[in-house]
């Protein structure tokens, strides 16, 4: 629990287990590179990133996704099913094994898809006690019915709470992986008319940046904390959209006033000290939009929040200056 403020400024050292699976799949939309992003998150420093913050750091390698030429397109209203339906299934299996193992789960997609298959192997190894944090520019929660584009990117939050095609809500088991209750979003502003009208219907949690400006973030934490009553486990889904394209220009929907570097910061700080997190997964990024390597570099510190710790700036620089304290005592 959150004792105040200042919690969030205290560093402590980490243990245990991150495995890391990288999910290359870029078949949930139109082909815009996002099956480049495990490799792009790895030269970051991720491992790195880790073992500094105490981790043990074990890397499970890429599942094979195949390419758009090599794929089925299919039904057009949920295109390409049988190649993702694959993945994902597969993807599903190692994430549930490895949380059943007592690591945390860290998938690096990939386009949104892919949480199809890292929630749903989150879900079954918690029996269901688990809660999502999903952080989007978008809802994700069309489906085959209602969808204009027929791209499974946009469905996989809506697949995860058992609506829409039956072979993405029925992944290792099926029907439903997470209560509607137990699912927060935030940061939602692209929606489409359908995907208001479920939110209105089923009452979900979710928070716009209409909300964030008028209300601040006040009721966001607070429906954080209520989530950590109900549920032992949380998955968190980090769309990379869902921060505003001048901190974060490596995504193929790339948008203007969305989330800024202080609002994204503070909210991985956040969500990092509930101390709860039994995975996460980073998904569509497109590393060939970057520009210097800022959202890589971003995703690195966010992920370690995340994880509840602190790898930005201030923490390197004091790093630096405790060794250095270090050599002139051994002189
Ligand atoms: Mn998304």
């Amino acid at each position: 629990m959150v004792k105040d403020n200042l919690d969030f400024y205290e560093n402590r050292k980490l243990s245990g287990d991150v495995s890391v699976l990288g999910v290359p799949l870029d078949l949930g939309k139109d082909a815009t590179g996002t099956q480049l992003g495990p490799a792009y998150i790895r030269k970051h420093g991720l491992e790195e990133m880790c073992r500094t913050l105490g981790f043990f750091y074990k890397d499970l390698g890429d599942i094979e996704c195949a390419g758009r030429e090599a794929a089925e397109m299919g039904d057009i209203k949920v295109k390409y099913l049988d190649e993702i339906s694959r993945v994902v299934e597969k993807t599903a299996r190692i994430v549930r094994d490895e949380i059943k193992m007592g690591g945390q789960m860290l998938v690096l997609g990939g386009d949104h898809a892919v949480s199809i298959g890292s929630i749903s192997g989150a879900s079954v190894a918690c029996e269901g006690d688990l809660g999502v944090i999903w952080i989007d520019a978008h809802g994700d929660m069309m489906t085959h019915e209602n969808t204009l584009s027929g791209n499974i990117h946009g469905m996989p939050s809506s697949a995860v709470m058992g609506l829409g095609h039956h072979t993405l809500t029925d992944i290792l088991k099926p029907g439903a992986k997470i209560k509607k209750e137990n699912i927060i979003y935030i940061g939602l502003k692209d929606l489409d008319q359908a995907e208001i009208d479920l939110i209105r219907k089923e009452k979900l949690h979710a928070f716009t940046m209409m909300d964030l400006v008028r209300e601040g973030f006040g009721p966001v934490t607070e429906s954080l904390l209520d989530l950590q009553k109900r549920v032992s486990n949380i998955w968190v889904s980090l769309d990379v959209d869902s921060i505003d394209l001048d901190y974060s220009p490596a995504t193929p929907m790339a948008t203007e006033g969305g989330l800024t570097r202080r609002e994204i910061s503070n909210l991985t700080k956040f969500i990092g000290k509930l101390n709860k997190i039994v995975g996460l997964d980073v998904v569509e990024l497109a590393p060939e939009l970057d520009k210097d390597g800022k959202t890589g570099k971003l995703v690195i510190e966010l992920v370690a929040q995340l994880l509840g710790s602190d790898y930005g700036w201030y923490a390197h620089y004091m790093k630096n200056e405790e060794e250095k304290q270090v050599k002139r005592a051994a002189i």
